[in-house]
């Protein structure tokens, strides 16, 4: 039997494709390593070569996200022109699969895990069913080593994208990690985390977790066998680390060297209203910032804007915030009402969405609004997320966040990769403006 897997595009400008998104992707690596060894692979990142639609193949399988819903409707299709059946899963087709059934002869709900195998007997028994739910959490024994020589033939960004724990324990209305994990969190064990390093030989660890603290104890026993791996790594964390003096002091201590945290607002009403509770506002983040500058952490921190009292002043207030506090890099998300959310739930109850389905849209672009914001319109919302990424990633902004000599310029080095992280989603900022969902046509 030969299966091939597909990752779709957000969609393409002819061959380039936004040169910060091209990393490993995991969830094919998983299927790899899910897949029977008897059962033939092929691989086609679709963000960075064609797919070969005519080479031979029994099954397709295809990673759905809502960006890339549409390139992976219509790969789907070619695929059934030519007779081949196709199974899809990931976040999309878990949060609606109703209508991913109807570009797949199977869909999968949940994680491969605890269902692959089963589909791909049944496939190659030519009795796929239409639909597989994985009934439960994968078990953190379930968890597999990715097979990453599916990458051999691949040019990716050169950090290791590995991951320690899956889900979120925090409720945030807009977040889809909590609509398909429902609030769990399960950690791998620590033993194969480190074996699965040993095995890269990698260096350098981008640890995808949602956040990587999500279990206290956990966390202090993987930092701890982390310290003799001497890595460096990066990873997404909630800010209540800081509260922690021996969890942030291990975290340090075993190769952590930046990480992203989610303010998403700096107004506490705002806060409230995502569920995200949790944070506090800017005077908290002062504290919590100078805590990890001290230890040499540099900070990605992502900021959403389309809440209820995000208009241009407190807009403007987040743009000036991050920059007096020397931010390395920063994120500036318009909201994005992704299906299956509670905030998709909530727009649509308050009859508030502008594009019902804008992942399928003819004329959505990245960046588009597709809801209706309280304090500003949608396109006044788009304009002023631009204004906020344009400023932020301003020459006279990026020269005045470099002179922070306990991080961002800690070193020679480190002010190199400080202006190269700066310059390169600089260069991002526009190209993902005008990027449309599908392919080009
Ligand atoms: C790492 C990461 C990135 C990286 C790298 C992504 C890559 N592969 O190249 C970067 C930083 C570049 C990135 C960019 C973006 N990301 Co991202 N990213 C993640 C993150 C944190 C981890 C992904 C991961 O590796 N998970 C581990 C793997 C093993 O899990 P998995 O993908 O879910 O796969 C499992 C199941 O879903 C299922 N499955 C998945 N695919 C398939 C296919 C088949 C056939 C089957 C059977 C099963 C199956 O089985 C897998 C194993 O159980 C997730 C959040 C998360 N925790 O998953 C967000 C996430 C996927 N990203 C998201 C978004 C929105 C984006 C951006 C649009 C952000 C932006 N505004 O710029 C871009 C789009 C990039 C693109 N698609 O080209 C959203 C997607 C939401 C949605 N509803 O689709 C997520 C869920 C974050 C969130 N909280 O909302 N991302």
């Amino acid at each position: 039997m030969h299966i091939t897997l597909v990752l779709p595009s957000v969609g393409r400008k002819g061959k380039k494709y936004i040169k910060t998104w091209t990393m490993e992707p995991l969830a094919i690596a998983v299927l790899a390593s899910l897949t029977p060894a008897d059962v033939k692979i092929t691989f086609f990142d679709d963000r960075l070569e064609d797919v070969d639609y005519d080479a031979p193949t029994d099954l397709v399988g295809i990673s759905v996200e809502s960006y890339t819903s549409k390139r992976a409707y219509e790969i789907a299709a070619e695929y059934h022109k030519r007779g081949v059946p196709v199974v899809m899963g990931g976040y999309h087709a878990t949060l609606v699969p109703e209508e991913v059934q109807n570009h797949a002869e199977a869909t999968v709900i949940g994680d491969a895990e605890p269902v692959w195998a089963q589909v791909v007997d049944d496939a190659k028994n030519g009795r796929l069913k239409k639909v597989y739910r994985a009934e439960r959490q994968t078990l953190s024994s379930e968890m597999t080593i990715p097979d990453r020589s599916i990458y051999a033939d691949k040019k990716y960004l050169g950090i290791t994208l590995l991951e320690t724990g899956r889900g979120c324990k925090f409720h945030c209305e807009f977040c889809s990690v909590t609509a398909f994990y429902e609030g769990d969190y399960r950690r791998k064990s620590v033993d194969l985390i480190v074996e699965e390093i040993r095995a890269t030989g990698s260096k350098q660890v981008f640890f995808v977790d949602d956040n990587i603290i999500g279990d206290v104890e956990s966390a202090k026993e993987l930092f701890t066998a982390l310290i003799p791996l001497n890595i460096k790594w990066v990873t997404q964390c909630s800010l209540n680390a800081v509260k922690d003096r021996e969890l942030l002091d291990l975290m340090v201590k075993s190769g952590c060297v930046g990480i992203l945290v989610g303010f998403e607002s700096i107004a506490k009403d705002n806060l409230v209203q995502m569920h995200k509770g949790q944070n506090n506002g800017a005077k908290d983040y002062s504290g919590a910032l100078a805590q990890l500058r001290q230890r040499g952490v540099v900070i990605y921190a992502t900021f959403v804007f389309g809440y209820d009292n995000d208009d241009a002043g407190l807009i403007q207030r987040t743009v000036d915030f991050c920059r007096e506090e020397k931010i390395f890099i920063a994120a500036f998300n318009h909201l994005v009402p992704f299906p299956g959310t509670p905030l998709y739930g909530r727009l649509k109850s308050e009859d508030k969405l502008l594009i019902e389905k804008w992942w399928l849209d003819p004329d959505y672009q990245y960046g588009d609004i597709s809801f209706y914001p309280k304090s500003v319109s949608p396109d006044e919302l788009t304009r002023l997320c631009l204004v906020a990424r344009n400023e932020f990633y301003g020459v006279r902004s990026i020269i005045e966040r470099s002179l922070d000599f306990h991080a961002n310029s800690k070193s020679p080095k480190w002010l190199f990769l400080f202006l190269l992280a700066n310059f390169m989603l600089r260069k991002e900022v526009m190209e993902k403006r005008s990027l449309m969902l599908g392919s080009e046509s």
